[in-house]
């Protein structure tokens, strides 16, 4: 009898673990489920944006071997000037508190407005890719960024091509990124419009690190339709120390 009820005990507990074991094992699928649809957005980056746009960091002339200044004095006075006015005006209606930083209302983009999604991250892709460039260009990285570079993509003419091609390949206008993911990971992708890899509602999610900009009005006064050849030429003003401190701050 003893021996019964030892075996019956038993048996429950055996039968609880197994059904333990399978719940975990569900959540474990639904974990690796989750992981597979897609990078994880990226949480907790120092890097903070404000709605203002800050001053230009060169003359328009300055980054002339790849864009002629009066593209970067339209681009940066009307174009991306626009932008931030509209954020602000779209801030102003949605009580959006405009000391906080930029990035908390792109992370939750799908929350707001139209206005909001266009200008804000309009806003923000513009203040990242002034930075991203200078006159006094390395051409290459170095140190930690150009390691993850070479990891990630096999080498650093490999990412090149790779990044080029989702700037070639983004259909109509938009931007290419190079961006961390949720595991710290580079990826490449392309985004469409003023969209960001910041937001909720991005098919690539994570943190930029590198954009480019390859609507016409970033290339077409020199380069017309051929934004193959404006790629190209962009690399030479890409402003590496910059990307790298980025980059660094994030890891
Ligand atoms: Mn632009």
């Amino acid at each position: 009898m003893e021996n019964n009820n030892t075996s019956r005990r038993s048996f429950l507990a055996n039968s609880a673990k197994a059904t333990l074991a399978v719940t975990a094992g569900m959540a474990a699928v639904g974990s690796l489920l989750e992981s597979c649809s897609g990078p994880k957005a990226v949480t907790g980056s120092p890097f903070k944006t404000g709605f203002a746009q800050e001053p230009l960091p060169y003359s328009y002339s300055a980054l002339d071997k790849a864009i002629d200044g009066t593209t970067m004095e339209i681009h940066y006075s009307k174009h991306a000037a626009t932008y931030a006015t509209n954020l602000n005006d779209a801030a102003k209606n949605e009580g959006v508190d405009i000391t906080k930083p930029l990035e908390d209302v792109l992370g939750k983009i799908s929350k707001y407005s139209t206005k909001m999604r266009n200008n804000g991250g309009g806003h923000y892709n513009h203040e990242l890719f002034w930075k991203s460039m200078s006159p006094n260009s390395s051409e290459k990285p170095s140190g930690k960024l150009l390691t993850a570079l070479e990891e990630s993509f096999s080498s650093f003419d490999s990412f090149k091509t790779q990044f080029g091609d989702a700037g070639k390949n983004r259909f109509g206008s938009g931007w290419a990124w190079l961006f961390l993911d949720g595991d710290k990971k580079l990826r490449i992708g392309s985004t469409p419009n003023q969209d960001n890899p910041l937001m909720d509602i991005s098919e690539i999610k994570g943190f930029p690190v590198l954009g480019l900009d390859v609507w016409e009005h970033a290339y077409y006064l020199r380069y017309q339709n051929k934004r193959p050849d404006y790629i190209t030429s962009w690399w030479k003003v890409v402003n590496w120390d910059f990307i790298q401190k980025r980059y660094e701050g994030m890891m």
